[in-house]
């Protein structure tokens, strides 16, 4: 059972047999109804996880275990992934939801300019109620399969969310993390396995784990080549 399991709740880390470290990590998917959390969470999981829902604060939650490898080191991590199951019951407990919590995807809807409007109270129970201070985020703009013209004043602007990101980057700058944002599709998968992938390596930036958290996507790559490959790039230059 769940609450049995939260009373042990689990190191973040533990050593699996081989002597690798297995991170745990709680993340919540954070927005307005219908953005895309439920689908986002979906295409990253696949087929085949199991859910279990938590009837009193109407939230679910699923796990996956990925391997990424850091500045030539190999990692494994379990995400749990947390995600409001309907926002009306949600309301009187969310600090359960969020409680204890290393990171939130904040989605938007790219369509739908309201949902970007919200970021900020988003952002704010974040803050409130994750009980480790500032973690790290990411701006999703979901539903990117919708938008065919960018020019289109309906559309949330990439400007518009960038001036976003920079000022949560000013508040942040002290944290151990970069926000950074990314277009997503659901229905797609257009950089759904990015934002995991980049979260990761932004948490164990923050756990200091690594010395350092990548700035954007492109910055994640130098994270995931090994010192070797590095120093052959820098060779060849
Ligand atoms: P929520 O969990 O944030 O409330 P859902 O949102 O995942 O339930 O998605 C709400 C609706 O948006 C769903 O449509 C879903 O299929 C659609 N959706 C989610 N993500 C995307 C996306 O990236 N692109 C497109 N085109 N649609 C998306 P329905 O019709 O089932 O309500
Ligand atoms: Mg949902």
């Amino acid at each position: 059972m769940f609450w049995k399991r939260k009373k042990t709740a689990p190191a973040v880390v533990k050593k699996t047999k081989s002597g690798q470290e297995n991170y745990f990590i709680k993340l919540v998917l954070m927005g307005d109804g219908a953005v895309g959390k439920t689908s986002l969470r979906r295409n990253y999981l696949g087929m085949g996880f199991t859910e279990e829902h938590l009837m009193t604060i109407g939230a679910d939650f699923a796990a996956k275990d990925v391997h990424y490898s850091f500045n030539g080191k190999p990692y494994q991590i379990t995400f749990q992934i947390w995600d409001l199951a309907g926002q009306s019951t949600f309301n009187s407990v969310r600090s359960m939801y969020y409680k204890g919590c290393f990171g939130g995807l904040m989605l938007f809807d790219k369509t739908r300019p309201s949902s970007f409007e919200n970021i900020p109270n988003w952002i704010n129970e974040l803050k409130k109620n994750s009980s480790r201070g500032n973690v790290p985020i990411i701006i999703l703009g979901n539903k990117a399969d919708l938008v065919t013209d960018q020019s289109d004043p309906n559309i949330v602007s990439d400007e518009k969310v960038q001036e976003l990101v920079d000022e949560l980057n000013g508040t942040y700058a002290d944290d151990r993390f970069r926000v950074i944002y990314l277009s997503t599709s659901a229905k797609t998968g257009l950089n759904v396995d990015n934002a995991f992938h980049f979260m990761a390596a932004s948490v164990l930036s923050w756990l200091k784990v690594l010395p350092s958290a990548p700035e954007n996507i492109e910055d994640l790559k130098k994270y995931t080549q090994s010192p070797a490959s590095e120093s052959a790039d820098e060779a060849s230059q």
